[in-house]
C-alpha cells in the first residue's frame, strides 16, 4: 500500500477511502460500509486557487510571490502552487481570489493482476463478448475518433494499440509514457486494434491520446488531473473554434477517483459540495475537479468514469458523483455470455456469474454497467493482463461511445454530452433472460452497455 491515500484507481483491493462516523454533532454523514483504511486526503502545503471572473491566475499568482505548478485558464481559472499559510491568507483575503482550497492526494489500490495472453492469434476478451463488440468493424471513422485516456499514461509502442502523435499530455514532463500499466491497460479494452493479435477493444483502432496525470505507482494530486483536464478542454475548446491546434477530443475516460467529502484526514460518506451546482456553493468554487469537468463537458467532452470499487455508493466518491459524467458500475462475468452459468476463474472471484461485481460501488448516480472483473487487455511492455475493478468497467462504455458513428456532441450545455451519449448508446436491462444481470443492491436498476454487433448473439 502507498503511504497516501485520496485519489486512486478503482481497482479492488488496497482501499483508499475510510468512510468514517464523525459524531453526529458536527452534522457529518453516516458510517460507510465499505472496507476502511486510514486515509489522509490531503497533500501538506499544495493549494488549488480559484479566479474570481477573468483575472488573470498568473499574475495573481506572481502578486503573491506564489510560483504556480499549474495554471489553468479554460476548464478551470486559477492555478496550484505550495503556499505558505501567510500566502493562503493573503489569497484568501484578495477580491480576486473566489477560494483556495487544499490539494488532494491520489493512490494507486490497483490488485495485483495475472498473467495474461501468451497465445499466438488474438484473444477476444471476454468483455468485449459479453457486450456484443466483437463484430464491430475497424472503420475509418471508428480510427479517426479520438478517445483521451486521463491515467498513468500508455506504452506509446505497444503493438495493439493505435496512438495520437499529437494529442498526448504528460503532468510530469515528457512523453507520457506509462510506467504502472493501468492506463495501458484501460486504453486496450476501449481501442486495442482487430486483427493484429493480442486482444481486440470495443472501438478498435480508435486513436488513443494519452493524459498522464498519475505517477507510475498510481499516485498524484488533484490539480494534476485538473491539468489534464484543462488540456483535454482546451484541444476541444479550439476544435470547436477551428482553430489549427485544436483536436477533436470525443469523449475521455476517467478510471479513478476519490473520496468526495473529507474532514481532517479522513474521508466522509457524503456527496461532494456543490454537486448540483459544478461544485459551487452559494457563489464559492468548493470542488474544482467538478468545475473544470463541467466545463469540459460544456466544450463538448463526453466522460465515463468508474463508479469505483468501494461496495459503496459512488454518491461519495469522484468524479463518480458527478451528475454530468457517465458513471460506470461493473459487472462479473467469467465466460463472455449471459445466463449466470459460468463458475469464476481460479483467483479471481468477484461473485456469481453475471452479477453487480462484489466490489463495485452502486446507488443513483450509477449510470451504466459494464464488465469488469478479470478483463484481459494489454499492458505496458507490450504484452497482455488480467485486472479487475470498475476502471476495467469504464473503457467498455468508452469503448462503445467511440464506437457510435456519427456520434456528435454540440458544445454548450454540460449535461448535453452525458445525455446525448446515453441515449445514443445500446444497453440491456437488469431483467433480461439471456442478458441481464443480478445483484444490484439498490433501486436504481442501470442498464448494461450492450454493442450487439455480432452475427451471433453471445448472450444466450
Ligand atoms: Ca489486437
Ligand atoms: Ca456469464
Ligand atoms: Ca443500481
Amino acid at each position: 500500500m502507498g503511504r497516501n491515500h485520496g485519489f486512486t484507481f478503482w481497482a479492488p483491493g488496497a482501499l483508499v477511502v475510510l468512510l468514517v462516523l464523525l459524531a453526529s454533532s458536527t452534522g457529518h454523514g453516516e458510517v460507510g460500509t465499505g472496507p476502511s483504511h486510514r486515509a489522509e486526503p490531503v497533500v501538506p502545503g499544495r493549494f488549488i486557487v480559484l479566479m474570481n471572473g477573468a483575472f488573470d491566475p498568473a499574475q495573481v499568482a506572481a502578486d503573491h510571490a506564489a510560483i504556480p505548478l499549474h495554471v489553468y485558464r479554460v476548464a478551470s481559472r486559477g492555478f496550484a502552487a505550495r503556499l505558505s499559510d501567510s500566502q493562503v491568507n493573503a489569497l484568501r483575503s484578495d477580491p480576486r481570489v473566489n477560494n483556495v482550497v487544499a490539494d488532494r492526494k491520489m493512490t494507486i489500490a490497483a490488485k495485483p493482476g495475472t498473467g495474461g495472453g501468451g497465445t499466438s492469434g488474438e484473444t477476444i476478451p471476454t468483455g468485449i463478448r459479453r457486450i456484443d463488440a466483437e463484430g464491430v468493424n475497424a472503420t475509418d471513422d471508428i480510427g479517426n475518433t479520438i478517445v483521451a485516456i486521463i491515467d498513468t499514461g500508455i506504452d506509446l509502442d505497444h503493438p495493439d494499440l493505435n496512438i495520437s502523435d499529437d494529442c498526448r499530455y504528460n503532468v510530469y514532463g515528457g512523453a507520457p509514457e506509462d510506467g504502472n500499466g493501468h492506463g495501458t491497460h484501460v486504453a486496450g479494452t476501449v481501442a486495442a486494434k482487430a486483427g493484429s493479435g493480442g486482444v481486440r477493444g470495443v472501438a478498435p483502432g480508435a486513436t488513443l491520446c494519452p493524459i498522464k496525470v498519475l505517477d507510475d505507482t498510481g499516485s498524484g494530486a488533484w490539480s494534476d488531473v485538473m491539468a489534464g483536464i484543462e488540456y483535454v478542454t482546451d484541444k476541444r475548446v479550439k476544435f470547436n473554434e477551428k482553430d489549427p491546434a485544436g483536436i477533436d477530443i470525443k469523449v475521455a475516460n476517467m478510471s479513478l477517483g476519490g473520496c468526495a467529502a473529507i474532514v481532517f484526514i479522513w474521508c466522509l460518506a457524503e456527496p461532494p459540495a456543490g454537486n448540483d451546482d459544478c461544485g459551487k456553493v452559494d457563489g464559492t468554487v468548493q470542488d474544482p475537479l467538478h468545475q473544470a469537468i463541467c466545463n469540459s463537458t460544456i466544450a463538448g467532452v463526453v466522460y465515463s468514469v468508474a463508479a469505483g470499487n468501494d461496495a459503496a455508493n459512488a454518491l461519495y466518491f469522484v468524479p463518480a458523483a458527478y451528475p454530468e459524467v457517465i458513471t460506470v458500475s461493473a459487472i462479473a462475468d467469467y465466460n463472455g455470455l449471459g445466463g449466470g452459468r459460468a463458475k469464476a476463474p481460479r483467483g479471481c472471484n468477484y461473485g456469481p456469474d453475471d452479477s453487480l461485481a462484489s466490489f463495485s460501488n452502486y446507488g443513483e448516480t450509477v449510470d451504466i454497467a459494464a464488465p469488469g472483473a478479470c478483463i484481459l487487455s494489454t499492458y505496458k511492455g507490450g504484452g497482455t493482463k488480467t485486472l479487475s475493478g470498475t476502471s476495467m468497467a469504464a473503457p467498455h462504455v468508452t469503448g462503445a461511445i467511440a464506437a457510435l458513428q456519427p456520434f456528435a456532441v454540440t458544445a454548450g450545455d454540460k449535461d448535453a454530452p452525458r445525455n446525448l451519449a446515453m441515449q445514443a448508446l445500446s444497453k440491456k436491462s437488469q431483467s433480461d433472460v439471456s442478458c441481464g444481470f443480478s445483484g444490484d443492491p439498490d433501486n436504481f436498476h442501470e442498464p448494461l452497455v450492450y454493442v450487439g454487433q455480432s452475427s451471433s448473439l453471445n448472450c444466450n
